[in-house]
């Protein structure tokens, strides 16, 4: 065989990988619009993409009715020892699942391309960047890393060491059989990582956390390994640009669970005047303590993977006006006219619509017409307040940390931790309702430690201590401050409390001058809230947004106790402490 590339390892890999899965032909993608294009192109030939007439270079596609979302039980970590994936990960020895595997890639690319995609999880030349090569036989997946990362011949020119990744549909074809739109292979699918190795095997699914390996797979899972190793942080986090009316410009970091928000947040048009966000990521975030004390993030990657549904002109405006162009959108809504369409966009379902099943959708169904999970892929760079400061290697000092999640009573708006390991309690002790983004039941409260629990690479109870371990590395006038946010308390009428969207920039207000110790605070069992938010022009109920229970968080407290036995000795005791200290402040 040719030599692919001018790096011996990856094109021992590539060989290797070929003489396992077979396929027809091997493809070294350079990254180039043209290349994108004749994918594309070639995607619209075959019926799987439908251009759309309404945003240029655009394309609706939908998937499997059962490919939809990530696929949490059929997700590995497969760690030498049982011990190190921890109790909220599924473990098999590393030795039987590559038995595994080597059986299902046996000859599972027959009949079509593989294609060999070099990339880059952040700006090429920072030193918090990380390449990946992902080997896959899916022309979609080329598309959307295409959107989602630096790809192609400069990340391979950049790059020396690289975290393989293979990712197969797992439909062979026959020779002069006709393929799938949406090839899958729903009751076999595998999502395996060998943290260890610094590996990535991906069978069966085509969704992009399944799929797209640079994200959950690499920048989360094998990332926050290696962030352990190498001490820093791979979080499940947005990073925004908060400027003040008087210019002076912080950043921060905000952890929520999947579909929760973090897209609306990372690119929120403030209600109050004279302040201004900017975004810099919507999903993860590379943190490290910089030479001069501060924890600086980058986004490690290039583009968004947003939630449709819910997303219009006000809840999110600018990533409405992010993707006019160059976008892929899956298990959306298509309308006669050749545009999208979703859920919460605006009014009622328009008429002739098609739905993401690809069939004439009937309102009358009562079924939606755009996938709870559907989502759009699109270049970061499109979006009208990207931030500059992305592409800076060295990142952005981050001011603040906020914990979020989707919690109807016990949690106030806003609470400020006491310490960092108070806010490393407060981050361990995130439960959220579950959302579409995951296959299973939807809104059903769950832990969720620091939004990453389908996403932690080991041991969360090292996790935790990782986290203290990374306060210890700098002074604490220099570490961020650390939030517990909830936007979506409800009332007694089961009506959201708060208004959520631009109003949360009033928050924002009081966290940005609470780290400029300006905003006065009120010390409560939970942490410091408000002594006043600024509410002008909004009515809402303060008393109930910030009302503690006493009895729920005792409860709350028994909950946590018992949840954090799961991590037995791994569990460190300093948290342990500080959980105590709640329930007597309580
Ligand atoms: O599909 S993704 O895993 O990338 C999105 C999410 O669940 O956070
Ligand atoms: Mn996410």
């Amino acid at each position: 065989m040719n030599k692919l590339t001018s790096n011996p390892k990856l094109n021992r890999w590539i060989e290797e990988m070929a003489a396992l899965t077979r396929p027809k032909n091997i493809y070294l993608c350079d990254g180039s619009e043209e290349e994108y294009k004749r994918l594309a192109h070639e995607l619209v030939q075959a019926g799987v993409f439908v251009p759309l007439q309404k945003k240029p270079n655009s394309f609706w596609c939908h998937s499997h009715p059962d490919d939809v979302a990530r696929v949490e039980e059929n997700t590995f970590i497969c760690s030498k020892d049982k011990e190190d994936a921890g109790p909220t990960n599924n473990w098999k020895d590393p030795a039987e699942m590559r038995q595994i595997l080597q059986t299902l890639f046996s000859g599972c690319m027959e009949g079509r391309t593989m294609y060999v995609i070099p990339y880059c999880m952040g700006p090429l030349t920072s030193p918090l960047s990380r390449f990946g090569v992902e080997i896959t036989d899916s022309p979609y997946v080329v598309l959307n890393m295409k959107l989602m990362t630096r790809m192609g011949k400069e990340a391979l020119a950049h790059m020396k060491e690289f975290v393989p990744g293979i990712h197969s549909v797992g439909v062979p074809l026959k020779p002069h059989e006709k393929d799938l739109k949406w090839p899958c292979n729903p009751h076999n699918r595998w999502i395996v990582h060998f943290p260890e190795d610094r590996e990535i095997w991906s069978f069966g699914s085509g969704y992009g956390g399944n799929a797209l390996l640079g994200k959950k797979c690499l920048a989360l899972r094998i990332g926050s390994a290696m962030g352990r190793d190498e001490g820093w942080l791979a979080e499940h986090m947005l990073i925004l640009g908060l400027t003040n009316p008087e210019g002076e410009k912080k950043y921060i970091a905000a952890a929520f669970p999947s579909a929760c928000g973090k897209t609306n947040l990372a690119m929120l048009k403030p209600t109050l005047p004279g302040w201004k966000i900017e975004c810099v990521g919507d999903d993860i975030a590379w943190m490290r303590i910089g030479s001069d004390g501060r924890l600086y993030a980058i986004n490690p990657e290039a583009g968004y993977f947003g939630v449709a549904p819910g997303t219009s002109m006000k809840t999110n405006p600018n990533a409405m006006l992010t993707f006019t162009k160059n976008a892929i959108f899956t298990n959306v809504a298509l309308t006669e006219d050749g545009d999208v369409w979703w859920e919460g966009m605006d009014g009622s379902a328009p008429a002739g619509l098609t739905s993401w099943l690809g069939e004439p959708y009937d309102p009358a169904s009562g079924k939606p017409a755009a996938h709870p999970n559907s989502r759009f892929t699109v270049s970061a760079k499109q979006c009208p307040i990207y931030d500059k400061e992305a592409e800076n290697p060295e990142g952005v000092p981050i001011s603040a940390i906020l914990f979020g999640g989707r919690r109807a009573s016990t949690l106030p708006l806003i609470a400020e931790s006491f310490s960092w390991a108070h806010g490393v309690l407060l981050g361990a002790s995130l439960s959220s309702e579950t959302t579409a983004a995951a296959k299973g039941e939807v809104g059903k409260l769950r832990h969720d430690p620091f939004a990453m629990l389908p996403f932690c690479g080991y041991n969360m109870g090292d996790y935790f201590a990782h986290w203290l371990e990374m306060g210890r590395k700098t002074t604490a006038d220099k570490l961020p401050h650390i939030y517990s946010v909830n936007w979506f308390r409800k009332g007694s009428d089961g009506k959201f409390l708060w208004p959520g969207f631009g109003d949360n920039s009033r928050v924002l207000k009081w966290i940005f001058e609470r780290t400029s110790h300006k905003a006065k605070a009120t010390k409560t069992a939970i942490g410091y809230v408000p002594d006043s938010l600024d509410l002008q022009g909004i009515h809402v109920d303060v008393k109930s947004l910030f009302h503690i229970d006493r009895e729920e968080w005792l409860q709350e407290v028994d909950g946590l106790e018992e949840y954090f036995q799961r991590f037995g000795e791994h569990f460190p005791m300093e948290l342990k402490l500080e959980l105590a200290q709640l329930k007597k402040r309580l």
